[in-house]
């Protein structure tokens, strides 16, 4: 089916559940659903500095890290919504530490994980943040979902995305056919198609790493990312850091501009592999990336979608974004350069 700019995110997925005559509208009242819980983040996220919903709520979560109040808030938005949606099964959620059931008698065939609000530290400072989210097939056949449920590979995934809340709220998702992005109208309330199947482009233009842990830096991150500070060929600089800070938003702009994300692990914890989770941070935009035409692989070039998860809330090194450099970057961390 042709996309027009323009077409509102309810018709796109709507046609390309037409090209699908086996498809029961699950998936799409799924995402639909997901999306209107979005549009409620993204008013509050809007509506935060007025609202004097920003500051600490005090909590710790189960990473051990302040829970902040909009975290609070939006997670709470997509568990309320989805757990009465009637395609879900299980979901999981950064802000929980154990599996979260759906109500009963509303068990469908889908399982959700997600990071809420993605970003965490930028929201007291008004900079970009976002919700992640994975989709799978659910495995087992009892009522309600279990664990393994969601323990599944990003290769398994059926549908992937954030919602960025930025200069604009922005979602871009997955359903396997390409990547698609939407703008979200604020006036009427739409997300309208605005980046048509987006391509990642093949080069980079950015880097984007923590250089303030550079001391704690194993050697292969060290060459991997002084190689990209040398002059090229012809002497010239090659590449511009840029770093936010959240996930989402570092991620997105690679994506449209060209770009590299790292986030490896490192001397400092050695036995921690990175920061970031892979069922609701990696795997999704790893998928969103392959279907882009990047990559995104752990510290020993493995594909990111094919790390099988064994726990919800499980870390991964994370290097993803144009293609060019994620080779380039595989050469270093497997010893190859
Ligand atoms: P969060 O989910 O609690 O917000 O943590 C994940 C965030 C990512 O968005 C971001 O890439 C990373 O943490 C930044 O971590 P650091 O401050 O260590 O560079
Ligand atoms: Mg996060």
């Amino acid at each position: 089916m042709p996309k027009r700019k323009g077409i509102t995110v309810s018709r796109q997925i709507m046609d390309s559940q037409r090209s699908h005559p086996e498809a029961t509208g699950e998936l799409t009242g799924l995402l639909n659903d997901l999306i209107v819980a979005g549009k409620i983040i993204s008013s509050e996220v809007n509506m935060a500095g007025l609202a004097d919903i920003l500051g600490q709520s005090g909590q710790i979560n189960v990473q051990g890290e302040q829970v902040q109040k909009l975290d609070d808030f939006a997670n709470l938005t997509i568990k309320r919504r989805m757990e009465q949606c009637g395609y879900v099964c299980i979901m999981g959620s950064e802000e929980d530490e154990g599996t979260i059931p759906v109500l009963d008698g509303y068990e469908g065939k889908y399982t959700l994980a997600f990071d809420p609000l993605d970003g965490s530290s930028n929201i007291d400072v008004n900079v970009s943040i976002g919700t992640i989210f994975s989709i799978h097939r659910r495995k087992s056949h009892g009522k309600q979902g279990e664990l393994d449920d969601l323990l599944q590979k990003g290769r398994e995934q059926v549908a992937a995305g954030y919602i960025i809340y930025g200069s604009s709220t922005m979602l871009v998702y997955t359903v396997g056919e390409g990547v698609q992005g939407f703008t979200l109208d604020p006036s009427v309330g739409e997300f309208f198609l605005s980046h048509p199947d987006i391509k990642i482009p093949e080069r980079a233009k950015y880097y984007s790493i923590n250089e303030a842990y550079s001391r704690y830096w194993y050697d292969s991150t060290t060459a991997y990312i002084e190689h990209l500070k040398d002059l090229d060929e012809s002497g010239e600089r090659s590449y511009s850091l840029r770093y936010i800070g959240s996930l989402v938003a570092d991620f997105h702009r690679n994506l449209i501009n060209g770009g590299v994300f790292v986030y490896p692990r490192d001397r400092k914890s050695p036995d921690k592999p990175g920061k970031l989770r892979l069922l609701y941070e990696a795997a999704p935009l790893a998928f969103l990336v392959e279907q882009a035409g990047g990559r995104a692989i752990d510290d020993q070039g493995r594909n990111i979608l094919d790390v099988e998860p064994q726990d919800l809330h499980q870390r991964v090194p994370l290097i993803i974004g144009s293609k060019e450099e994620v080779n380039l970057a595989e050469r270093f961390f497997t010893g190859k350069v």
